[in-house]
């Protein structure tokens, strides 16, 4: 497959833009991190990059290492903010991987045991 261009009209594009709102967590120079709206579980929230990338096939790695390192910062904030017993960090390229949002993001959940994810 061919990965097709970045297209800057993305929900996650309108959210560094300012266009329309979020419940920001986090920010620095090249990563900013905000609830997600359709939870699958209590915490969830994404990390993206702020350089434009369509997912992990386009990324270019400076950036995809700045987001690893946000992971990280906020899977230990939202483990001990929310006293969860684990966490799930999930990232979903392309239609066929299951990517709905077309910039880059990863998935970070507070986990409980015995509670299963939202589908
Ligand atoms: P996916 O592309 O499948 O990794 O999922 C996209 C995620 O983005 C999904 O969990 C819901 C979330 N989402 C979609 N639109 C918005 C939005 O406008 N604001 C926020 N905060 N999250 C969104």
């Amino acid at each position: 497959m061919t990965t097709p261009a970045y297209d800057d009209d993305n929900v996650f594009a309108k959210i560094l833009r300012g266009e329309i709102p979020s419940h920001k967590l986090y920010e620095d120079e090249a990563t900013f991190a905000f609830m997600d709206i359709m939870p699958r579980g209590e915490g969830h929230c994404l990390v993206i990059p702020k350089k434009p990338s369509r997912n992990i096939l386009d990324v270019a790695p400076e950036s995809l290492a700045a987001v690893a390192a946000t992971t990280q910062r906020l899977a230990r904030a939202v483990v001990k903010a929310f006293s969860a017993d684990g966490v799930t960090v999930q990232q979903f390229n392309e239609p066929a991987g299951g990517q709905v949002v077309f910039h880059l993001h990863v998935h970070v959940i507070p986990r409980f045991d015995g509670v299963a994810l939202k589908p």
